[in-house]
């Protein structure tokens, strides 16, 4: 089973739309100079939502082969929930993916793995797959205690869903300690966490389902360290914050390979 890489970039609370049209024309045209072959790597980048219809517009409207996520989705289907954004909104904007559970919503708004798994499941049901987000914080890695701890948070956000689902879905692994402070986990260490989450999925679900799945590492990835973090057996990509709002630095990302 082949995996395309993905490579996501997660623009988190940045950028207006005027500098977010700049942003994704640059990515494409420097992606573009780098002979970046789509077919060998997804480059998706996840604006505010406030910018995903200027980007929807560019991606569109030049072909780019760019493609688009949220970062972030209603547990309701639409209605009377003030400032909510449904899946329905975002597979209407062109959104092919969208991150659920990112560590910064699990802490700063209490977000629960059943959170994120309603919210995954409002994703499928409209054609978007949910990229989930797990994650130990640093008192946990330093007892030891990553594999249990977000193998929980995997099994408590994908419960309940059909296997066929699942193997459509991608999985985030980011350690919170990595996230945003310029310390990335070893190659190794990452592996050893992401091998754990698809022997999970194996045991649970059958290979089948886990040989499909997409696992992605998260946590200052940046150019220096990308083909590294790559050459894991069960590393098929990343998600990129700080970086992905870099021109050069990103593209460098997206063109991984070679
Ligand atoms: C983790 C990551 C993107 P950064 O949040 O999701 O951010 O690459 O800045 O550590």
């Amino acid at each position: 089973m082949t995996r395309t890489p993905l490579m996501a970039g997660n623009w988190k609370s940045n950028l207006n739309h005027v500098e977010a049209t700049g942003l994704v024309q640059k990515l494409a045209w420097t992606l573009q100079d780098k002979r970046w072959d789509a077919e060998k790597s997804e480059v998706v980048v996840f604006p505010p939502f406030t910018d995903l219809r200027t980007v929807q517009t560019l991606i569109d409207g030049d072909k780019l082969k760019l493609l688009l996520g949220a970062q972030d989705v209603s547990t309701h289907d639409g209605g009377a929930h003030t400032g909510e954004i449904s899946a329905k909104m975002l597979a209407k904007l062109g959104c092919r993916y969208v991150i659920v559970g990112h560590s910064e919503r699990r802490t700063d708004l209490g977000e629960t793995n059943a959170d994120v798994q309603a919210k995954a499941v409002r994703a499928l049901v409209e054609d978007i797959i949910p990229v989930i987000c797990v994650g130990e914080g640093l008192q946990t890695r330093e007892a030891g205690e990553q594999i249990p701890f977000v193998l929980e948070q995997v099994g408590g956000s994908i419960n309940g869903l059909k296997p066929d689902d699942i193997a459509r879905s991608v999985i985030a692994y980011e350690p919170v300690w990595a996230i945003g402070t310029g310390k990335v986990a070893t190659p190794e260490d990452a592996q050893e966490v992401c091998g754990a989450i698809r022997r999970y999925l194996a045991e649970d679900f059958g290979n089948e389902v886990a040989e499909q799945v997409r696992v992605l590492y998260g946590g200052s990835v940046k150019s220096s360290n990308v083909v590294a973090l790559m050459s894991q057996p069960d590393i098929d990509g990343c998600l990129v914050g700080g970086a992905s709002l870099q021109v050069e630095e990103f593209a460098a990302i997206g063109r991984f390979y070679d």
